[in-house]
């Protein structure tokens, strides 16, 4: 191995951070549903998006551009990109596991790779096979860059996973063609869809390579100069309405826009650049006080699979794609190591256990691209009734989320100068510049944490713990920076607990949320409650919530989902309504006809039983 796989085995080595990173192995993760979500991952999630690969065409449309198979092209024009992220995942995945069927499908992919590659550098199946003449003519919407980027993330993923420099190999040749054409020479190109930036600082980080990061700083400066050619969506659509720095509030395609985030705070922090990380806040401030679903979702619009405007959430058109919360994790993990501050750690914690994780299926067979907060049954348009796939012919979402879930490990836990930060809680082990920790917890079912020092470096260190926004911690006070420090001359054996308060609670959205306005949530912990038709025993859109309900956990163990903490919660049956004629009516609402219970289940496991009504937001009587 050379020295470029470098020291960070995971996503993110930011070469300057107020929180440094850890590598996926120096956390282990032994159950809870983030080891839940990874075992099935491997078992389940990794195996079927292998398959893929051929089935979906990625594969074979590389042969093709290789001079190798027969047929035609099949799928998108960012078809190769399903491939690269399906290569990260499954290197990410051999961190944790190491395993030779891993090994040989980096190694197949990276030798077909570098056999459909141009000798220029030049690298997308779809522009070689099916329109060679418009190579880099059409980037407001040909997704060149945007497919070099995942290629470039999967390449680091490989040389750090030890998995070889033959894709980074790959990955550098097409680098080299960009920073020629698009630094070099000048060409003031930019890709319709950012992606590309993000990942080219951390090929930057990864090979030392200054022109990659170079490239990302242009790249990003020239956003916002009308240079994206009109893709019939407007300027906004791919965030080219107005430069990076002085853009208020998040816009557009919200995947594009979640992605151009991650790359602006990875430039803001390689190069220093304060007034652009600070763009970067203020639009984070925008967005989760306007712009985000409860489930920590983003993207309100169908159309164009765009944000809305400010307070426009409305629960049942939420589009919240899959792809979207792993963008916005992606974006708060960097924010979270270039400040420390653990509100970003509080907003991945929100979309993991809700947006994002609802994603898969109980047994990772099946995904979702859109997370809406409410689903009705008559969806006629969609031959899938609103349910979970296997596969999408537009497939970014299912190896995304491989690949988010590969590396969980690497956002649980950060290292500094003062000591160690847990910033999400799980049983298992940390390790950290010689600190070595146990976890015990049965999070975010219960919410006793409780760390034992294994082994410590001698004299004082801090650990520090994040108490969510949502929970007092007993007698810890956390700072503004939402954590409890804990500072002493930690020795082995030694232990601490941290009790957070899982009291399910009611949630009321801002006024000003006009599709909501009436309506409440339940929230347990990081869990985001909703309710589903099977567990009521009278027609769930006739149920309402009492102004204050009482609320009540029971834990049971359901078909398809397993053993849970459902919340009930005081409700009344409203009358039916008449029947006919317009839905509208003068007057008061009819009295409700009685009492009733509603039970909710943890919005992350619905759709795991049968296909009927769901609601994450329920009238209040
Ligand atoms: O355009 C590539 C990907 O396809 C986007 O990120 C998703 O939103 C989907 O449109
Ligand atoms: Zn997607």
């Amino acid at each position: 191995m050379s020295d470029l796989t470098g020291r960070v085995r995971g996503p993110l080595a930011p070469s300057t951070a107020v929180q440094r990173p850890l590598s996926i192995d120096d956390v282990e993760i032994h159950g809870g549903p983030l080891g839940r979500w990874q075992q099935i991952n491997r078992e389940a999630s990794i195996p079927l998006g292998l398959e893929q690969m051929e089935k979906s065409g990625a594969a074979p449309n590389l042969r093709l551009a290789a001079g190798e198979g027969g047929g035609a092209f099949q799928g998108y024009r960012f078809q190769d990109s399903d491939l690269y992220k399906q290569l990260e995942a499954v290197a990410w995945e051999h961190c944790r596991h190491p395993d030779d069927a891993y090994r040989a499908f980096v190694a197949e992919s990276a030798a077909l790779l570098a056999r459909a590659q141009r000798p220029d550098g030049y690298l997308n199946s779809h522009y070689q096979v099916v329109k060679p003449d418009k190579i880099f003519a059409e980037l407001e919407y040909s997704h060149e860059m945007y497919c070099a980027g995942h290629l470039f993330q999967a390449a680091v993923a490989a040389a750090r996973a030890g998995l070889g420099e033959d894709l980074l190999d790959v990955a550098r040749r097409f680098a080299g063609l960009l920073v020629q054409r698009f630094l070099v020479d000048g060409d003031d190109g930019i890709d319709g869809h950012a992606e590309v930036e993000t990942a080219l600082v951390e090929l930057y980080r990864l090979t030392g390579e200054r022109p990659y990061l170079e490239l990302a700083v242009k790249l990003i400066d020239n956003r916002g100069k009308g240079l994206i050619k009109s893709t019939g969506m407007g300027p906004l659509y791919a965030q080219d309405h107005l430069p990076v720095r002085e853009a208020a509030t998040p816009v557009g395609h919200a995947v594009r826009q979640l992605y151009l985030e991650a790359g602006v705070v990875d430039v803001a922090v390689e190069t220093g650049d304060a007034g652009l990380l600070a763009s970067s806040v203020r639009r984070w401030e925008d967005l989760v006080a306007t712009k985000t679903s409860i489930t920590g979702g983003h993207g309100s619009r169908h159309d164009g699979e765009a944000f809305g405007e400010r307070y426009e959430l409305p629960p049942d058109r939420a589009y919240n794609e899959s792809c979207a919360a792993i963008a916005s994790i992606h974006w708060n993990w960097r924010l979270l190591l270039a400040t420390g501050h653990g509100r970003y750690a509080d907003l991945i914690e929100r979309t993991l256990y809700n947006a994002f994780a609802a994603s898969t299926s109980g047994d990772g067979t099946r995904f979702f691209y859109v997370n809406p907060l409410q689903r009705r049954t008559d969806l006629f348009e969609d031959a899938y009734l609103g349910r979970r796939r296997e596969w999408f012919a537009c497939a970014c979402c299912p190896p995304n989320i491989m690949r988010l879930v590969s590396s969980l490990g690497h956002y649980v836990a950060t290292t500094s100068d003062e000591g160690v930060s847990v910033h999400q809680y799980a049983p298992g082990v940390i390790r950290a510049g010689g600190v070595v920790l146990d976890v015990e917890t049965g999070y975010p079912w219960h919410g006793r944490v409780r760390f034992t020092v294994r082994s410590a470096p001698g004299g004082e260190w801090t650990l520090r713990l994040r108490v969510p926004a949502w929970s007092s911690a007993g007698d810890l006070t956390p700072g503004a920076d939402g954590y409890a420090a804990i500072r002493r001359e930690w020795q082995a054996g030694d232990t601490f607990t941290l009790d957070l308060d899982l009291t399910p609670r009611i949630v009321r959205p801002h006024r000003r949320i006009d599709a909501l306005r009436g309506c409440a949530a339940i929230e347990r912990g990081p869990l985001v409650y909703c309710f589903e038709q099977i567990d009521q025993d009278t027609d769930l859109d006739d149920l309402a919530l009492t102004p204050d309900p009482a609320l009540r956990t029971v834990e049971r163990d359901l078909p398809g989902i397993g053993r849970t903490v459902l919340v009930e919660a005081d409700a009344v049956r409203l009358p039916p309504a008449p029947p006919g004629g317009l839905p509208y009516t003068a007057g008061a609402d009819p009295a409700p006809a009685a009492r009733a219970t509603a039970t909710a289940v943890p919005y992350h496991q619905w759709d795991n039983r049968d296909g009927g009504v769901m609601r994450v937001w329920m009238p209040l009587a």
